[in-house]
């Protein structure tokens, strides 16, 4: 049977569950289609060890409703994934959002009836739908993947993907493990489970530029003034270019004298989170010299932290600072100082194939007891290319993306009404506090919707005009930016397949440009979209 609603949400993470409760405000009937068996997207899949923000809690929950933000309590400055999770549980709760979300229910098709000027959608078990709206909430990061190695599948040890990691703790004493990716989520596992395991090899690939993560535990008093001054927390975010808690100094770095700079550098060494990344100075991610600078002193930390010199050089990146999210590490460069922590540098030795026994790499097999894939993301484009989306005239995404993904404001795409994408592509999540971006997209969405009501449109939808000239200012928008050399990252869809791979997937003009862009947008009547 197909049931009718006035709205479909698909997931039910931070951006799915926020799009139910403000759809509610609406008045509007809505139902969240999730594929996992409960409720929290990112935070539901990847609970790996060591997973934990690297946004300040209290600058990442969200900031709709202060009875909220009055009621829950953070316990440590970057909390851990099961925190995370039960703030959403928490949330789900409390705005008793979870008699409308139906979990174990992936969606596979979402058909536009071009007579009835509805959605169609339908589950991988069955369950079918039909809405006037439909909200993608499936998030930047979703669609896991593995590497495209020969005998991935013959390993007969444990394999395990971060992103969908068993809800039972893996116990890793006296194993042999091996784990392929070393970026953000690879690191948090690294340096967590060393300890535990019989041996460790790291199989890295690409060597990033970690930071201290500095976490620690909120005190009382610190709870307090945090509570208090959460509104000025959010305005904060509001007013900075990636929506974190991190001002950069006005100034550009090499105006500023050189002993200045580099007590600046240890100062933002010390304060950790993203503090070094993007609180450094105001042209740090357009200028070699200054990211040059910050490389050197980061190196010298790797090389006065890591015992075996030709280990620390292997763990320095070659890739320019800031091109690429920098992993917030706690103890990770001493992992390597480990008896039982070996680095295989893949440059080097490049893997040739999985095998039923291990890993085997041109200077030989690596046998092992569990494999870990901490390799990444179809990243921005990958779950919404996943399911089978097809617009006006039977059109699919897949189609309409052929030549890499266009979108008008990040939000929709043309010839498919009444379609929008929390966090699509040309989003600024690049650099964005997701919460904070989502919050952006969630309360536009709604206001279009809302628009629309009052006005008795029945669709909205982006002209092509202005989808090509959003796509274009994204484009533009990396240009002059040190990233747009950096082409080997998720911001690229560097793991993507072949018509997203080398396309900038996002917009670097900051979160206040594109907030005040939304602003005039809708200031204008919606221009850029069709409304009928
Ligand atoms: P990332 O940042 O995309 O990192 C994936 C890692 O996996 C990275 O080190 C890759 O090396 C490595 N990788 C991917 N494919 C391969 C193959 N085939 N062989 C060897 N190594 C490989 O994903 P994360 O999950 O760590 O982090 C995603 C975001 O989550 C992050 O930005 C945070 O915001 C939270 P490469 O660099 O491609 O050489």
């Amino acid at each position: 049977m197909t049931q009718e609603y006035d709205a479909i949400v698909i997931g039910a993470g931070v951006s799915g569950l926020y799009t139910l409760y403000k759809l509610r405000e609406l008045g509007l009937s809505a139902r969240v289609f999730e594929a996992g068996t409960n409720i929290g997207g990112t935070w539901y899949w990847n609970r790996y060890p060591g997973a934990r923000f690297d946004s300040e809690s209290y600058s990442y929950q969200y900031s709709f409703s202060q009875a909220l933000i009055d009621e829950w309590e953070w316990s440590e400055h970057f909390s851990g994934q099961p925190e995370v999770e039960r703030y959403l549980h928490f949330v789900a709760d409390k705005f008793d959002l979870k008699r409308d979300i139906e979990c174990n229910a992936r969606v596979a098709t979402v058909i536009y009836d071009e007579a009835n000027k509805q959605w169609e959608i339908e589950t991988h078990n069955g369950l079918r739908a039909r809405a006037r709206y439909v909200i993608c909430a499936t998030g930047l990061l979703s669609a896991h993947q593995f590497p495209e190695y020969e005998g991935v599948e013959d390993f007969t040890g444990l394999s395990l993907h971060s992103a969908r990691w068993p809800k039972e703790p893996v116990d890793f004493r006296g194993k042999r493990v091996g784990i392929i990716g070393t970026g953000p989520t690879g690191v948090q596992i690294i340096q967590s489970i060393a300890p535990e395991c019989g041996e460790l090899t790291v199989f890295q690939r690409t060597a990033n530029w970690c930071t201290p993560l500095r976490n620690r535990p909120i005190t009382v008093e610190e709870q307090r003034k945090l509570k208090q001054q959460a509104r000025e927390i959010f305005a904060l975010c509001k007013r900075t270019w990636a929506g974190f808690i991190h001002e950069p100094d006005p100034r550009a770095a090499m105006d500023v004298p050189k002993e200045q700079r580099l007590a600046r550098y240890q100062e933002l060494y010390e304060r950790g989170g993203f503090a070094l990344w993007l609180g450094n100075y105001s042209d740090s991610f357009m200028s070699q010299e200054a990211a040059d600078e910050v490389a050197d002193f980061l190196a010298n930390k790797i090389r006065e932290r890591v015992t075996d010199p030709a280990v620390a050089e292997k763990l320095i990146p070659k890739h320019t600072f800031g091109t690429k999210r920098c992993p917030g590490e706690k103890n990770y460069y001493e992992a390597f100082n480990r008896d039982n922590v070996r680095l295989i540098d893949l440059r080097e030795a490049p893997i040739t194939k999985i095998t039923g026994s291990g890993i085997e790499t041109a200077n030989g097999l690596h046998e092992l007891d569990v494999i870990i894939y901490a390799t990444g993301f179809h990243s921005v484009t990958g779950e919404l290319l996943r399911m089978d989306i097809r617009g006006q005239n039977g059109r699919s995404l897949q189609e309409h993306w052929s030549d890499g993904p266009r979108t008008n404001l990040g939000v929709q795409f043309s010839g498919f009404p009444n379609l929008w994408a929390i966090m699509g592509p040309h989003n600024p999540a690049v650099f964005c506090n997701i919460t904070r971006c989502a919050e952006t997209n969630v309360e536009w969405i709604i206001d279009c919707i809302r628009y629309m009501r009052e006005h008795g449109f029945e669709t909205m939808t982006t002209t092509v005009e202005a989808e090509d000239a959003w796509t274009r200012r994204c484009y533009e928008s990396a240009k002059g930016m040190l990233i747009n050399d950096m082409q080997d990252s998720w911001f690229f869809g560097s793991t993507n397949p072949k018509n997203v791979r080398g396309r900038f997937l996002l917009f670097a003009g900051g979160v206040p440009l594109y907030r005040q862009i939304f602003a005039d947008v809708a200031a204008r009547g919606y221009e850029g979209f069709e409304l009928r």
